[in-house]
């Protein structure tokens, strides 16, 4: 059906930061709307994340990106047929024509892509995770619809609160259950007990930007010991029912020489050492960005250490795009990729890196990013790609728990099945 209007608005994220919000109307009336989320500890290969510097919004506003979108980008889209989701992002790429999207900007695109995307199946009277099904099908993902196992960092340090916490998040995954739903309680009473915790030790129990707490420490064992303690009161089986999960988002601590914690220089031999001894201590499952974005070398070594019994994850490293994933399959880098839409720009090319990397048995992780909107279009994209696993915040503030509410209400109605042990 024919795009009758496109308009752009510029609203802000869950940080207060301006992002852009684009509407498609089909000549039947039908609209939607696609929301971009944005990132504080961005990889450097990232799609170019498009902002208008000058005084407004300390430079973040979007004004201008959006009026050289609706100037130079719109007026092509407007009265085409949206007849597919891979033809209207592939034409998205080739009149953007950059090679990272400077032109129009990753933002502009990727509103425009996810709008196409919910504007098709609203019109086709599609809920939105079926439709995407279909795309992932259509793309060659061998996959069925499935709930994805909640990864919830709880407990938040590095680039996304001000205590002294150098690793950025803190995660619990409730794998131990049958069904979605079970798996989330599990999260939600661990998530309250851990305020009590907190709360009795005297720690403030204020929350940093993605709803975990943020208490001022400054060690990753007590934030392990903390959250273990909550664990064991409310009553959960640490290692069988939960385990942990780190971001340790290394590319924010590594500098030319070394990896910062605590002010003290670290090779990449140590963090992985670091690591292999708070997992001899505690039950951690995953860990993402344990080395920074460009230790190639360090991350082949990880992966030789510990990648048998752990799921290492790549969110800087990969950044979504298939170009690194494919370099780190060669290398045997990492066995496991975190998936963030707005990395790369375009619906399509993130369900072609989740094929990719679903062909070499790498795990995928469909993620939020720190600054979000109330928009929950991951959940959806979780259950139509069957990715397994998806990394949403805390079940605290709106804009985290708008993706869990979606993911209850499609597991009601479709009684998804969940596979919850890793
Ligand atoms: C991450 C994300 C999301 P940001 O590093 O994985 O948790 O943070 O969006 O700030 O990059
Ligand atoms: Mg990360």
């Amino acid at each position: 059906m024919k795009i009758r209007n496109i308009d752009s608005f510029e609203i802000l994220d869950s940080r207060g930061t301006p992002t852009v919000m684009t509407s498609i109307e089909l000549e039947d009336g039908t609209l939607e709307f696609g929301y971009v989320p944005s990132g504080a500890s961005t990889g450097s290969r990232e799609a170019i994340e498009k902002r208008d510097g000058g005084s407004s919004f300390e430079g973040k506003g979007v004004e201008t990106t959006i009026q050289n979108a609706k100037e130079n980008l719109f007026p092509e889209l407007i009265n085409t047929d949206l007849k597919d989701q891979t033809e209207f992002d592939y034409k998205l790429l080739e009149l953007d024509s950059s090679d990272n999207k400077e032109n129009f900007g990753a933002n502009i695109l990727l509103s425009l892509s996810l709008a196409a995307c919910k504007v098709s199946a609203s019109q086709q009277k599609k809920p939105l995770y079926l439709y995407i099904f279909e795309i992932s099908r259509s793309l060659g993902i061998k996959t069925e619809i499935k709930a994805p196992l909640p990864m919830m960092n709880i407990l938040n340090g590095g680039m996304h609160a001000n205590n002294g916490l150098d690793f950025q998040e803190f995660m619990i995954q409730p794998h131990g259950f049958d069904s979605f739903k079970q798996s989330l309680i599990c999260g939600v009473e661990i998530f309250s007990e851990l305020k009590q915790t907190l709360a009795k030790k005297g720690f403030s129990t204020a929350v940093g930007d993605e709803g975990g707490f943020a208490p001022n420490i400054n060690s990753s064992k007590d934030a392990l010991e903390l959250i273990s303690e909550a664990v064991q009161t409310s009553g959960y089986k640490l290692g069988e029912e939960v385990s942990f999960a780190l971001d340790c988002a290394a590319t924010e601590i590594f500098s030319d020489d070394g990896y910062y914690l605590n002010g003290k220089k670290n090779t990449s031999e140590e963090i992985i050492s670091h690591l292999a001894e708070l997992q001899n201590n505690f039950p951690i499952s995953s860990i993402e960005d344990a080395l920074d974005e460009n230790d190639w070398d360090g991350w082949i070594n990880l992966t030789n250490v510990l990648g048998e019994e752990t799921q290492l994850v790549g969110d800087d490293l990969f950044v979504t795009n298939k170009l690194f994933l494919q370099k780190g399959i060669d290398l045997k880098a990492g066995n496991s990729i975190l998936i963030k839409i707005n990395q790369i720009g375009t619906l399509t090319e993130t369900i072609e890196t989740i094929k990719l990397a679903k062909e070499n048995n790498y795990k995928c992780v469909i993620s939020h990013r720190s600054g979000e909107t109330e928009d929950s279009f991951i959940a959806d994209l979780a259950v139509g790609t069957g990715s397994g696993q998806i990394k949403t915040g805390a079940p605290s503030r709106s804009d985290r728990t708008a993706k869990y509410n979606r993911l209850i209400y499609i597991d009601a109605l479709e009684n998804l099945k969940f596979e919850g042990t890793r």
